[in-house]
């Protein structure tokens, strides 16, 4: 039983995970690593307001329930080891600038952000601080508020983005392995980040739009009149940034692969328009559209699929009810 292991592994000497951000992902690792060893940053509006433990039923990959109970951070006892955040992009910057003045400037930060841009931003602001990124094919949604399910095993890869990170990627690995997780040192984590980007960028706003699950952006004539066009964006936009890249025909089979073996998976960018929510898309299609201005390149698929997906959630009326997402 989840609990019973938790308590068995905690009080190893693990050091404290902090995590900045509730969604599935950060409640995925509130749920994975020993007890003991993890607190969520609390989002007080006031310095000395109350924030409660944060509970919730997890549903592991066996389909097994466990309840769960992860502790607020204490900022006046207790001081975080590591620090990972699985906020959404967009949040990123302003959820940092609230947590970093707490945090020692020696301790690791682990960025689990989509797509691109983000993180770069943080290094950047913070070229002092041990920043790391991650990229994982671990997936988890939310069914409803209660509920994590910890929907698809994968692996993740933690590299660093600052100087000062270089030499504590090792330890960050080693603690966060306690989750039971595939974990994996990525001395080359922005071609990592990329490959991740390829794929999203040629899933969520076809699911977006289309207002579809993966697999069915498959026979969409949108998705087969442009897929090619946005590969061969792509490959020239990597091109330009210094980065080796697959062929575009690679991408367009790894693409659709991976929309074919999550075929029934509502993408984080679908579930965000259902729900009324600001997607991720200028980290992912838009981000290309930057990086491609920068080099004075035409990315017209990419511009269009920003667009579109930038519409349907200006046009958006109703939120609809929770929808399960990937990370
Ligand atoms: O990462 C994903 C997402 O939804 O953001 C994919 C790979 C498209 C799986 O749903």
């Amino acid at each position: 039983m989840a609990d019973a292991q938790h308590r068995v592994k905690s009080g190893n000497g693990n050091g404290l995970v902090a995590i900045l951000g509730a969604g599935s992902l950060g409640r995925l690792w509130g749920a994975l690593l020993p007890m003991g060893t993890t607190a969520f940053i609390p989002r007080r509006h006031a310095p000395d307001e109350y924030e409660p433990d944060l509970t919730y039923r997890f549903q592991d990959g066996h389909g097994h329930y466990y309840p769960i109970t992860v502790p607020s951070l204490d900022w006046s006892t207790q001081s975080p080891d590591t620090l990972i955040v699985t906020t959404k992009a967009g949040d990123t910057l302003g959820a940092l600038e609230t947590t970093l003045p707490n945090l020692k400037p020696t301790v690791p930060v682990v960025l689990f952000q989509n797509g691109m841009g983000s993180q770069q931003a943080v290094a950047e602001r913070w070229p002092n601080r041990p920043i790391m990124a991650a990229s994982t094919t671990e997936g988890a949604n939310r069914p409803d508020s209660q509920t994590t399910v910890h929907a698809g095993q994968g692996e993740t890869w933690i590299g660093a983005l600052t100087h000062s990170a270089s030499p504590l990627i090792t330890n960050v690995v080693n603690q966060l392995e306690a989750s039971g997780l595939v974990i994996h040192e990525e001395p080359d984590i922005l071609t990592r980040l990329w490959g991740k980007l390829i794929i999203n960028a040629g899933i969520n706003p076809y699911t977006a739009i289309l207002d579809c699950a993966n697999g069915d952006i498959l026979d969409a004539p949108l998705f087969r009149d442009t897929i090619r066009q946005l590969c061969l964006e792509l490959a020239d936009v990597m091109h330009h940034e210094g980065l080796s890249s697959r062929s575009p025909e690679d991408m367009e089979s790894q693409i659709e692969a991976v929309a074919r073996k999550t075929a029934k998976n509502t993408s984080s960018m679908c579930s965000d328009v259902r729900r009324g929510k600001p997607t991720e898309i200028d980290y992912i299609n838009g981000y290309i559209v930057s990086r491609a201005g920068a080099h004075n390149l035409a990315v017209p698929v990419n511009q269009m699929l920003t667009e579109q997906v930038k519409l349907r959630t200006d046009t958006q009326q109703e939120p609809q009810p929770d929808t399960p997402g990937a990370t």
